[in-house]
């Protein structure tokens, strides 16, 4: 745990009790603040009290001797509209932050010589791969390194701040939206496209959110900005101009870029110096299937390569990769053909960058629809032999499918790894592909994408030890 000391004697407000707000209480209790904390849903409050955290009816209370609110990162702050807590700490001036701030503060209270680095990550698509990638990296070449953020644990959960280390942190929009003096040694922006509009009202307003990151970025700190799409692109030439020479890299997958670092097919190119040259060979990474996963490459090794780790140890680390549950996560072959766990894909452009990957595909998709159904993943339709629809959605994706590709629906998990696996061995084919890629959520059936993946897996595992595996070649 990092102890929270910036409000010692003094008390906090500490609103939203699910991962993140339960650490954040505990971690503001370790440092001697006074938690004043509430939730709306009864289970999250009963969590709390299990957790030996003291309620306190933030609806009802005087708010006059609160000096903050600590929101969790999934309450709203500005859009819709702000949650009813936000507008009565406004109403007593208390500032309103998220949990990255007061890590961000506990930072900024030890002596410069004992603070570790922070390598930040954000953009739409890609953060959580491109986080655990830069640790992965870190980690394999000898380094201190915490991977936290949006990803895994809540970040006060984690393990105190060591001189010499690093923290590598996805931070989301929300999080960002409630941070305002965390200073990164390296900031990394992939990408954007519109996503969280009901959150931030608009593409600008999420986009503003992703930018505050380089806002607080200190002279001297390093930003990664992706190239590939027309906002970031126009954002990788704002901070050119603001910024010192060798401060800002562009990154990009298939797109060559002096002083830059790129993807082209297989390789991926470290172009800091001016010359260019290849660094990595990515045909040995499987776990980093597809061009998306090349613009993560390519943010990592630039990343990694602003706080001095050499190419060279870069491939290296990047080759033992293990990849990230549920993106793409290769289950099991059985009997030639192979099975993919992409439960992460909640929407469609998630799910196009699994399609584009594969061919010949058997596609189990569907789940709770989310707004413009289908329609991003398109491009890849040609890639899939048939789709085996899933869920609440099944039938509004049945009827968007029509004349497009062969359907069947299947009801759950079950039922479509049955029919895609019969379906797969009737056609005699080695090399086909039964891939869970839902372009949709998954709380119609489950309680989150994790849960449905694990669901997959385990359902795979399962014929691999079943009958079907008996055709398996010894
Ligand atoms: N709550 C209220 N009132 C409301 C809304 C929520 O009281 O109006 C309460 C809920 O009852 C619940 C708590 O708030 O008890 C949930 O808080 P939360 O939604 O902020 O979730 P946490 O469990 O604290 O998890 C958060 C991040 N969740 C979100 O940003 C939505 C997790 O990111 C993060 O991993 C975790 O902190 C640890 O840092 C998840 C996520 O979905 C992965 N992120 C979004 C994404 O990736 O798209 C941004």
């Amino acid at each position: 745990m990092i102890p929270i000391h910036a409000y010692e004697g003094r008390r906090v407000a500490v609103f939203g009790l699910g991962r993140s707000g339960i650490t954040t209480a505990k971690a503001l209790e370790a440092g001697g603040a006074v938690v004043s904390c509430w939730d709306d849903s009864d289970a999250s409050r009963d969590r709390a009290v299990a957790e030996g955290l003291t309620l306190d009816d933030l609806n009802r209370r005087d708010w006059g001797d609160i000096a903050a609110l600590i929101l969790s990162p999934g309450i709203p702050l500005t859009h819709p509209k702000p949650h009813r807590v936000v507008e009565l700490a406004t109403a007593v001036g208390a500032p309103v932050i998220g949990d990255v701030e007061l890590f961000a503060m506990a930072l900024a209270a030890l002596p410069e010589k004992r603070r570790p680095k922070v390598i930040g990550i954000t953009g739409t698509n890609g953060k959580s791969t491109t986080t655990a990638l830069i640790g992965h990296i870190l980690r394999a070449t000898g380094r201190n390194v915490v991977v936290g953020g949006n990803i895994g644990d809540a970040i006060l959960g984690q393990a105190p701040p060591r001189a010499g280390g690093y923290y590598v942190l996805e931070l989301s929009s929300y999080q960002l939206d409630l941070t305002h003096t965390l200073a990164c040694d390296v900031a990394v922006f992939l990408n954007i496209t519109p996503d969280h509009i009901d959150r931030h009202g608009d593409f600008d307003g999420y986009f503003r959110a992703k930018k505050r990151l380089f806002d607080m970025q200190q002279p001297g700190g390093i930003a990664v900005v992706g190239i590939d799409d027309g906002p970031t692109s126009a954002f990788y030439s704002t901070l050119r101009k603001a910024r010192r020479e060798g401060e800002v890299i562009a990154i990009s997958a298939g797109r060559v870029f002096a002083h830059g670092v790129y993807a082209l097919g297989d390789r991926v190119y470290d172009a800091l110096d001016g010359a260019s040259h290849p660094v990595v060979d990515l045909s040995r990474v499987p776990t980093l299937p597809g061009r998306h996963n090349a613009q993560n490459a390519a943010a990592a090794l630039a990343a990694v390569r602003a706080i001095g780790v050499s190419g060279r140890a870069a491939a290296e680390a990047m080759a033992s990769f293990p990849g990230l549950a549920h993106r793409q996560e290769r289950v099991a072959t059985i009997g030639g053909i192979t099975y993919i766990n992409d439960s992460k894909a909640t929407n469609a452009e998630a799910a196009v960058q699994a399609l584009g990957c594969y061919d010949r595909i058997r596609w189990i998709v569907g789940g709770r629809a989310k707004a413009g159904g289908l329609g991003a993943a398109k491009p890849q339709f040609h890639r899939v032999e048939k789709a085996y629809l899933i869920g609440e959605a099944a039938d509004g994706f049945a009827a968007e499918l029509d004349g497009v590709l062969a359907c069947e629906q299947c009801g759950d998990l079950a039922g479509a790894i049955a029919a895609a696996t019969r379906d797969a061995q009737a056609s005699g084919e080695t090399g086909g592909i039964v891939l869970l890629s839902p372009a949709a959520a998954s709380f119609d059936q489950f309680t989150s994408f994790e849960a449905r993946g694990d669901r997959f897996r385990e359902l795979v595992n399962a014929l691999a030890s079943g009958p079907a595996a008996a055709g398996e070649p010894a």
